[in-house]
């Protein structure tokens, strides 16, 4: 048998199908000529600088929504779905957070719960990237228990009226709408409010040290009146925001796997030319031994993200196992950060080397879409068949 490749040393990407690995390559070339070379000064920026050009040419690529039907949507498995998702977050998590409000939040809740008449206004723009969405469902006051959540809408004839403030919201303040999830007197429904509607305020939040190259607000919504045709008619219940959920802690199963990958070649590059005592670093058994962790994590997360895009795609992907996978592979990638940042000495903490960027992005995605303790909670409560989350 051939000797492992050690940029893919169990071969997974073998496993691969033409249409997958078509995608991988695609977003790859476009990852290293429009993304790679500009994503350092992103990050220290503070900002994605031209997030509507973004857009359009992410549109352009065929990534927003791509693993939806219809509506200019390219009806793509989740497993080419996964595999685009990584490409993006070896570059970055912030651009993969791009890609994920916009397809699996945004556009997903629309399409799952939208009229049709909505379906038609808002998802062939949002996969062309000519208009930007966001999805607000937590709040100050409520992040893990978004159940306790304050906004409200409240019925005005045959319209709505929305007050409440949501927080953290990617995008939110370059958004042409919002997907918000409101309390009614039915429950939480989902709304879809276009930004320049009277009342509706999106702040940026500053100061960030982790998701740099990516645009984080607050949602203000005050006596924000909406016509009927603003709720999402299908929405009810916690459930629906939840249902959206799991297509993007899907993509962030994969995602991990590619921000892990980018650590790991680049500490296996540095320890094969930085040299220290006479000898390149990579000949000492210690930062071998790093070698050896690191590469046995990234291909046991990407072993995972593949399993469970195989599942998905047969229709027996549970939530607790997306779960799982989130829970496995943001570790394994945070492990992996943490050890190529030490493989690189000092020039390990500067922008000059992806590792320490990666390694606090790492830190926002253990916390959103799940923090680690509710992906812990959850397969608690899928083994024991006890909840312990209150
Ligand atoms: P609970 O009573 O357990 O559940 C309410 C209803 O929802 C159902 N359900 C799910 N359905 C689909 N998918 C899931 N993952 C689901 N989990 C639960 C459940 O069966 C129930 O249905 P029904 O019919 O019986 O009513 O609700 P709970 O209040 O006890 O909370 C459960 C918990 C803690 C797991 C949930 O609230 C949770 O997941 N909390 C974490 C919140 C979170 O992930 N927020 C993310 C915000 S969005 C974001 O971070 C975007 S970042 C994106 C980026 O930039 O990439
Ligand atoms: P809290 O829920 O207050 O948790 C604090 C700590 O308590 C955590 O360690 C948590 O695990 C722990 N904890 C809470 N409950 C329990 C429990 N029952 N048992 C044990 N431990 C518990 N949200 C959106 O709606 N849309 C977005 O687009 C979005 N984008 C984001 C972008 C960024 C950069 C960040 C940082 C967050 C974003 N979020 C978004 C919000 C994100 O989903 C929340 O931060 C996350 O759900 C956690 O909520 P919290 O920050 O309020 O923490």
């Amino acid at each position: 048998a051939a000797a492992p490749d050690p940029r893919d040393f169990l071969a997974l990407d073998r496993e691969l199908e033409d249409e997958e690995r078509d995608i991988r390559d695609a977003v790859r070339a476009f990852a290293a000529d429009g993304l790679l070379p500009n994503v350092a000064d992103w990050y220290e920026a503070g900002t994605i600088p031209d997030a509507r050009g973004l857009a359009k040419r992410l549109g352009a690529l065929g990534v927003l929504g791509m693993h939806l039907e219809g509506y200019g949507c390219a009806g793509a498995g989740p497993v080419a779905y996964g595999v685009a998702c990584r490409e993006l977050e070896a570059v970055d998590s912030g651009l993969r957070s791009f890609v994920s409000v916009q397809g699996s939040l945004a556009m997903t809740a629309i399409h799952k719960f939208g009229a049709e008449e909505q379906k038609r206004e808002w998802l062939p723009r949002m996969a062309a990237g000519d208009a930007i969405g966001c999805f607000g469902l937590t709040e100050p006051d409520s992040g893990s228990d978004p159940g306790s959540m304050r906004t409200r809408a409240r019925r005005d004839g045959d319209g709505w009226v929305l007050d409440g403030t949501k927080m953290w919201i990617t995008n939110g303040s370059v958004a042409d709408a919002a997907v918000v999830w409101a309390a009614t007197d039915d429950g939480i429904r989902g709304f879809l409010v276009p930004a320049d509607t009277p009342g509706f305020t999106a702040n940026t939040v500053r100061h960030k040290l982790s998701l740099r190259a990516s645009i984080t607000s607050e949602l203000v919504l005050e006596g924000v009146r909406l016509p009927g045709s603003a709720l999402l008619p299908g929405s009810r219940g916690l459930g629906s925001p939840l249902s959206c959920l799991n297509e993007a802690r899907y993509g962030i199963v994969w995602g991990v796997v590619g921000a892990a990958r980018a650590c790991y070649e680049s500490a296996l590059e540095y320890s094969t030319t930085r040299e220290q005592f006479g000898q390149a670093i990579g000949g000492f058994q210690l930062t071998q031994r790093k070698l050896a962790d690191m590469v046995v994590d990234v291909n046991q997360a990407q072993m995972t993200a593949l399993r469970i895009g195989r599942l998905k795609e047969r229709g027996e992907c549970h939530h607790n196992h997306v779960s799982f996978g989130k829970f496995a592979n943001v570790a394994a990638a945070q492990r992996v950060a943490r050890t190529s940042r030490s493989v690189h000495g000092a020039n390990g903490i500067t922008l000059e080397y992806p590792v320490m960027r990666h390694m606090a992005n790492l830190e926002t995605v253990a916390t959103y879409e799940g923090t680690e303790e509710i992906h812990a909670l959850s397969i608690g409560q899928a083994v024991t068949g006890v909840s312990a989350f209150r």
